[in-house]
């Protein structure tokens, strides 16, 4: 087994914090692709004489740091996310923030990014996006891939060890750390529902504007189209994904988009649904974001719906433009009809921002798409 070719895909890997949580060895060949090493002293170890390729794979939240490869060792990288990112090649030490400089050092990892990783109890990543193989996707296990994972609440004592890899060139540690109680593996029942999950508020500036950029996380990415299905029975296929056709900021924007069957229907409703935004205490006093439109005439409205149910109305308007275009709704100025929920009057967070559009399908016209980039949110009473 020492001269063979290891291939992982799609494994969560928890380390304890005092051994790495991943070890290559040996003088065979190790693949870890689309997994999640999390934890360990050091996440990732590549010994000497060992071969590592690393691919749209999450490194995080080592206790020293996330990457240690040996003088003699080769490394492969790419598209890789890591946090906070810490590096030690050879002698040479990158500290986190020293992405540049390791890349420049090793010639890999060039589109890899620094960035928290997010997931839910079962494991399911929604966050960093990585640019891998021409397509921005999340880093980390394929969400289609049913991991046999529970949440661990109430747990019963977690197995010891689940047999990940135990190859003499590459081993897994996934013994439980104190900090996070690890999974339960599932044996034969479904998946257990997972409760939504909140996303705080990026950092506000002095003004008190929290902007998301679109650069390597998506929190607009609910795409909910009326009817939900095609008279085939099929969903209506929609999504909005984070693409590099368009942006005003960075590289990347959000792409709505949708395609519509022929002769079916003369309009449909595509509603557009962020994550659940904001920590208790939020108040949302003005939205506003960049939408690039091509002049189709589709008609809008924008809206919250708060933690209870209650929505926020916006103003209806109009596609009307050809390119990107700055909006804005001033919740003081223009107040919201509000309809819905508990009626408090209060945004109760976390909310969810909202965008329906009604697209028309003509013979000529059975697409809809538009692009959005720095979607900012002005919370009134941040501390
Ligand atoms: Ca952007
Ligand atoms: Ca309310």
């Amino acid at each position: 087994m020492e001269n063979g070719l290891f291939f992982f895909k799609n494994v969560v890997v928890i380390g304890a914090p005092d051994a790495p949580a991943f070890v290559a060895a040996g003088n065979g060949k190790t693949v870890v692709s689309h997994c999640a090493i999390l934890g360990g002293k050091t996440g990732l170890v590549v010994q000497d004489n060992a071969e590592l390729h690393l691919l749209a794979t999450i490194v995080a939240n080592g206790v020293d740091k996330e990457v240690q490869v040996a003088a003699t060792a080769k490394y492969v990288a790419a598209a890789n996310a890591y946090h906070p990112g810490r590096f030690t090649v050879g002698a040479s030490d990158y500290a986190a923030g020293a992405l540049a400089e390791f890349q420049a050092a090793t010639a890999q990892d060039q589109d890899s990014v620094l960035a928290a990783p997010k997931h839910d109890d079962a494991y399911q990543f929604s966050e960093p996006v990585v640019r891998f193989l021409d397509r921005d996707q999340v880093a980390g296990p394929d969400r289609t891939a049913a991991l046999p994972l529970s949440p661990s609440t109430p747990a019963p004592p977690a197995p010891a060890a689940a047999s990940v890899a135990t190859a003499s060139v590459a081993t897994a540690s996934v013994a439980a750390t104190s900090a996070a109680a690890p999974p339960v593996l599932a044996a034969a029942a479904p998946p257990a529902p997972v409760p939504p999950q909140s996303v705080p508020l990026p950092a506000a500036t002095d003004d008190g504007w929290c902007k998301y950029d679109f650069e390597n996380s998506n929190p607009w990415n609910l795409v909910y189209p009326e009817p939900e299905k095609m008279a085939d029975g099929n969903r209506l296929p929609a999504t909005a994904e984070l693409s590099t056709e368009q942006a005003v900021s960075g590289q990347r924007s959000l792409r709505l988009h949708a395609a519509f069957p022929a002769q079916e229907r003369e309009t449909w409703m595509i509603k557009l649904f962020s994550q659940r935004l904001g920590e208790d205490g939020a108040k949302v006093i003005r939205v506003r974001f960049k939408m690039f439109g091509g002049n189709c005439g589709t008609p809008f409205t924008p809206r919250f719906r708060d933690a209870r149910g209650e929505i926020f109305q916006g103003k209806a308007a109009k596609i009307d433009w050809q390119g990107w275009r700055d909006l804005d709704w001033d919740l003081t100025a223009t107040p919201p009809a509000i309809r819905g929920g508990d009626k408090n009057r209060v945004l109760d967070a976390p909310f969810q921002f909202v965008v329906d559009f009604h697209p028309r399908i003509t013979a000529t016209a059975k697409t809809f798409t538009v692009f959005i980039d720095d979607l900012e949110f002005n919370v009134g009473n941040r501390p």
